[in-house]
């Protein structure tokens, strides 16, 4: 049956209507979510087809053109900055993949925005046909001249201008926030678009489900050994026990979670006594997320403070996360507060 379609909202027409709204806007900011979608969907292209490489691109290393056949997160890694480089939005990157500060060639323009990614999260779950995602993160350039420099990319993430992730799933989609409410977009494969399919998502207040990496409990603080029994705890009258999903990829156990409510996280753990650490990164896993949280109406914070409101001190930092429901999220706070 054919379906009349003057309703869809592609992503192109949402963009455009978000930027008729803003009279100061002058286009480079849309320039950005379209190269972002555009990225989004050539990485799509080659996840899509990772199963079949074996049998398509030739046998052992090398494709049927002769070529290396490249791990997947490297040709996230290559999308990404092909699709930005060169477009005069940009003044600088920093990638999950890559060590230093990404800057632009010399030989393009440079725009008054950063961006900080993680092409493909969840790589390792590939081989198990397990959703994993793109995940980016905008800020506006702060310092003076033309190049962009480290601490235009060290900013916390209350600064953020735009936030979002892609996740290659049993649908593609795109969810997104420029600080005015939380947009999901599902690709629709026949026609190559990215359609509103979730206008303006909100995180419920409280959920009944909490996901973490339960292997790692005995490495965890008190604090949060002892919030962990307490969601645990068989009590009806107090909504317990949670139920417990853990995919182990961020982007699908975060997408979980702000769709259903609850509690994501990953702790700070003591494997080594000495060197207590988190696992995520700070600017381009939980910064993004926690601001795609709070628009949506939930809270992320470290354990102790709120996630924005963290000064980033080196570009691949670590960070303790905990997102989703504002109450979980706090009741995790008081647990930490009262026994570390
Ligand atoms: P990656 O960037 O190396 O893929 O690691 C990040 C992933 C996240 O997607 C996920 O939340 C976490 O690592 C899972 O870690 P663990 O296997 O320790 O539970
Ligand atoms: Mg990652």
């Amino acid at each position: 049956m054919h379906v009349r379609t003057s309703n869809v909202v592609t992503i192109e027409r949402h963009i455009l209507d978000q930027e008729r709204q803003n009279p100061e806007a002058t286009g480079q900011f849309s320039r950005l979510l379209y190269q972002i979608a555009y990225a989004s969907k050539v990485i799509n292209r080659e996840v899509r087809r990772a199963g079949l490489i074996d049998i398509l691109g030739g046998t052992g290393d090398t494709n049927v053109q002769g070529e290396a056949v490249q791990k997947l997160d490297i040709i996230a890694q290559e999308t990404i900055n092909d699709a930005f480089d060169h477009i005069g939005v940009l003044c600088c990157m920093t990638s999950e993949e890559v060590d230093d500060i990404i800057s632009i060639p010399p030989q393009f323009d440079l725009g008054k925005y950063t961006l900080a990614f993680d092409p493909l999260d969840g790589s390792s779950n590939i081989a198990a046909n397990v959703n994993i995602g793109t995940i980016f993160s905008v800020h506006r350039k702060i310092t003076t001249g033309r190049e962009g420099k480290e601490e235009d990319l060290l900013q916390k993430g209350r600064g953020q201008v735009m936030a979002g992730y892609v996740m290659y799933g049993s649908s593609t989609m795109m969810v997104y926030t420029t600080g005015k409410g939380v947009y999901g977009f599902t690709l629709e494969p026949s026609i190559g678009e990215f359609l509103l399919s979730h206008p303006d998502i909100r995180i419920p207040q409280r959920g009944s489900i909490f996901s973490c990496n339960m292997g790692n409990y005995r490495f965890w603080s008190e604090g949060v050994r002892k919030y962990v029994d307490d969601l645990t705890a068989v009590d009806a009258e107090r909504g317990r026990p949670y139920s417990s999903r853990y995919i182990g990829s961020l982007v699908a156990d975060f997408h979980r979670t702000l769709l259903y409510g609850g509690i994501f996280m990953y702790p700070m753990d003591y494997k080594d006594p000495k060197k207590p650490k988190g696992k995520l990164r700070m600017l381009y896993e939980a910064s993004p997320m926690a601001m795609i949280t709070e628009q949506a109406g939930g809270l992320a914070t470290n354990g102790r403070d709120n996630i924005l409101d963290v000064q980033p001190k080196s570009l691949h930092e670590r960070t303790p996360l905990f997102i989703g429901s504002r109450e979980e999220v706090a009741e995790a706070g008081r647990y930490i507060e009262q026994y570390g």
